[in-house]
């Protein structure tokens, strides 16, 4: 039985002092912003899991076609000894591939959530009692500092997170990830596709409501730990095709004219009725576009795979 290590890189309340800076940064300016990393706490966590089974969301079933048809293809290409997951959640898509990766010899997931990485973990070790995790809890947009694991390593960031980003961030994230990779080792990156707008916000607005749920659960989470007093139901979810930037936007509409308390901060926020508060993009690619991103940083495009109806991509690029 080899080891489970966890190691936590980000101190105790980083995550409460990162919350109030971003509060305080986003609340403060205008147009009014927040990063979409603090939907995910418990409950938002569980809603994310109900957003990847509705008949909307497309995206998870796609990339999951993909590395259902592609697993036996990429651990033979890669060889890989280690597998570094950025983002892992709950790592359900990923089994696919670590089931088809014979040489893996370590696991490292990387995720802010605790839970998800020693949940993950208990499920992956009593299937794989061999395999050595090494789970991380660490913010990867904050720079990467690895454990020195065998390799050849593949890195994977799975689901469309990089979409989340905005392209700034994403050439200093690209850059940081071309850093951990030495001769030999790997990126795979599954990235949405540019595709009828229609689909996209149908995606991001379902008819039963939980993406809504989702995006207001960012309100409960700054009630619960800034002590704020937002109402959910004083907002409405929008989602917006961003046709110029390629993205989806999720904003939370605010329909009334309000003034929210953040006990936290010792802030008082003014909402006009309608003012908007950006909670999220979630940004679609063109494989040009991925190519130059990822040669930007250092990177060159070896595989492109997508699903059947060409809907989702994953790519594997080498430095
Ligand atoms: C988990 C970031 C890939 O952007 O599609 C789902 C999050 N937001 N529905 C995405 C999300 C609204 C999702 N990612």
């Amino acid at each position: 039985m080899s080891p489970f290590l966890l190691t936590r890189t980000l101190p105790e309340d980083a995550t409460g002092a990162a919350l109030r800076a971003d509060v305080l940064h986003g609340l403060g300016r205008t147009p009014k912003t927040l990063p979409p990393k603090w939907f995910y706490d418990a409950r938002g966590s569980v809603l994310f899991e109900e957003i990847t089974a509705l008949p909307e969301y497309y995206p998870t079933r796609a990339e999951r076609e993909i590395l259902v048809a592609r697993a036996a293809e990429i651990a033979r290409i890669t060889g890989a000894r280690t597998l570094v997951e950025l983002g892992s959640g709950s790592s359900e898509k990923t089994r696919h591939l670590i089931d088809a990766m014979e040489t893996l010899h370590t696991y490292v997931p990387v995720d802010v959530s605790e839970s998800a990485l020693t949940g993950a973990a208990n499920t992956l070790l009593a299937q794989r009692p061999s395999l050595a995790v090494h789970a991380l809890i660490a913010d990867f947009t904050r720079g990467l500092a690895l454990p020195g694991t065998p390799g050849p390593r593949l890195v994977a960031f799975l689901g469309g997170t990089i979409g989340n980003l905005l392209p700034a961030e994403r050439a200093a994230f690209l850059a940081s990830v071309r850093d951990l990779l030495s001769p030999g080792d790997a990126l795979l990156l599954g990235t949405d596709l540019v595709k009828d707008p229609s689909v996209l916000v149908s995606a991001y607005d379902d008819r039963s409501g939980v993406t809504a749920a989702f995006n207001k659960n960012v309100l409960a989470v700054m009630d619960r730990e800034l002590g704020a007093d937002f109402d959910p139901d004083a907002f409405e979810h929008v989602a917006a095709w961003d046709a110029e930037n390629e993205w989806i936007e999720m904003r939370l509409r605010s329909t009334v004219h309000q003034t929210v308390k953040i006990a936290a901060l010792d802030l008082a926020v003014d909402f006009a009725e309608g003012e908007e508060l950006r909670t999220e993009i979630s940004a679609k690619f063109r494989q040009g576009g991925v190519r130059t991103e990822l040669a930007a940083a250092g990177l060159h495009l070896d595989h492109w795979w997508t699903d059947d109806r060409g809907r989702f991509a994953l790519s594997l690029s080498t430095a």
